[in-house]
């Protein structure tokens, strides 16, 4: 990635800092991506992605930024892409995943604070990511308290507005979340200088519709008993997502889904027959947060399905397209971003739902209920997924971890004996 050196200058990055963390990911990446067997083909566009993680997209983005677009930095699933897109914006994911980042979010925050807040926070004030520098405006929203609070310290680095979400879903919370869609519009529209159409909106609408649409085609290869990709690089494409193109981010899953569905349809498998399946729950998994999806997959069980923010809740349920006034698309919008189902919601029972419906529509063995450290709501909340999966009969292990590999070795002892139990 030494092509891009100037360009990390210019963005005020910290280059020593950041050639460590450089010199660590291809190693990372090559013991738990590329010792894979029989990867599908199409991975090698994420394989690509990631060799250049700092250069490629980040250049695009600036590229673009010479062109007038302006660049929105978000950080969870409910801040809608369709609005910025709709004003020739472009989106990008911030939501750190290593522990390179942490110490620096420490620096500032608690440190019972959850890691993927610590490890944004890090990224930023640090000056070790490209994305953090080239967002001209980052969007939070007001989840959980670590996030609140957060804000109030970014906000004094970088422009950042933030989306007041309802904590509950009855019909007039549904239209609240659609008038902060309106305000988040206008504040997009100033920024970029381009005004939202219905038009536009409804194009924007049709181009995030198609990358859902793409993604879940993937999932749905691993429904079936031939699993003809991993958890692994799974995970990796929707990772991947949160920071390119839609467009071309529905072509390239649109084609790893081809090749999976031929795949299937020969028999072609990556773990032999009868290998155990999992379905993960809980907290997002931020690149390169692979921890997990490797202990599982060498611990001789796969994982089907994720039900995270970096899985189901990414790309489930379409926006309804073709309103007629802006007033309907922000409530069409509303209406599906208020279908995700995040522990920051009370009552939340339609999660429990989602994770009955998706160990039957995946036929998983057992389940694993994951909790970022000190993340309250998913601790709280494993305690009913727990209950309501005994209650089904499903197998359930909660655990709980951060970002660092000291409990490793202790997390595969508990979840091959989980994975034994299962046989
Ligand atoms: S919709 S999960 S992306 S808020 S893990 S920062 S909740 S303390 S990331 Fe999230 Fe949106 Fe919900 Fe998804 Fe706080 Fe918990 Fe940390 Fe979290």
């Amino acid at each position: 990635m030494s092509d891009y050196v100037q360009m990390w200058k210019d963005l005020g990055m910290d280059l020593e800092t950041h050639d460590a963390l450089c010199q660590v990911l291809p190693t990372a990446f090559g013991d738990v991506y590329l010792s894979q067997e029989n990867r599908p083909e199409a991975m090698g566009f994420w394989d690509f992605v990631v060799s250049e993680i700092h250069g490629i997209r980040p250049s695009e983005l600036i590229e673009a930024q010479k062109n007038g677009r302006k660049v929105f930095g978000t950080f969870c699933v409910y801040v809608p892409d369709e609005v910025v897109i709709a004003a020739d914006g472009i989106v990008t994911g911030l939501c750190g995943g290593s522990q390179f980042w942490v110490p620096g979010g420490e620096k500032v925050l608690p440190k019972s604070t959850c890691p993927l807040i610590k490890a944004s926070v890090g990224a930023r004030l640090d000056r070790t990511c490209p994305f953090f520098r080239i967002a001209d405006m980052y969007v939070g929203e007001t989840t959980c308290d670590g996030k609140k609070k957060a804000w109030e310290i970014l906000g004094e680095d970088v422009p950042m507005y933030i989306m007041d979400i309802p904590q509950m879903k009855r019909e007039k919370d549904i239209e609240k979340w659609a008038q902060e869609i309106a305000a988040f519009a206008a504040v997009v529209e100033e920024q970029t200088g381009n005004k939202i159409t219905v038009e536009k909106l409804n194009d924007a609408i049709r181009i995030i519709n198609e990358k859902r649409k793409a993604m879940a085609r993937v999932f749905a290869a691993t429904k079936g008993k031939n699993l003809p990709i991993s958890g692994k690089d799974r995970l990796l494409m929707t990772q991947i997502a949160f920071f390119d193109d839609p467009a071309r981010c529905a072509q390239m899953c649109n084609k790893l889904a081809d090749e999976l569905d031929e795949r299937n349809a020969k028999g072609v498998r990556v773990f032999p027959a009868g290998t155990k399946r999992i379905l993960l729950s809980g907290t997002p998994l931020a690149i390169p947060n692979w921890k997990l999806h490797h202990i599982i997959e060498t611990s001789g069980a796969a994982v089907v399905c994720e039900e995270m923010c970096t899985g189901t809740r990414y790309f489930e349920n379409l926006v309804e397209e073709d309103k007629t006034t802006l007033e309907d698309q922000y409530m069409a919008l509303s209406r599906r971003y208020m279908k995700n189902n995040c522990a920051c919601f009370t009552p939340n029972t339609g999660r429990i739902d989602d994770i009955l419906r998706l160990a039957k529509e995946y036929e998983v063995d057992g389940v694993i209920d994951v909790n970022l450290k000190f993340c309250c709501l998913y601790d709280t909340e494993g305690y009913t997924v727990e209950k309501a999966l005994k209650d089904a009969g499903i197998p359930v292990l909660g655990i709980e971890t951060d970002y660092t590999d000291t409990d490793a070795e202790q997390l595969r002892t508990r979840i091959e004996a989980f994975v034994e139990m299962l046989g």
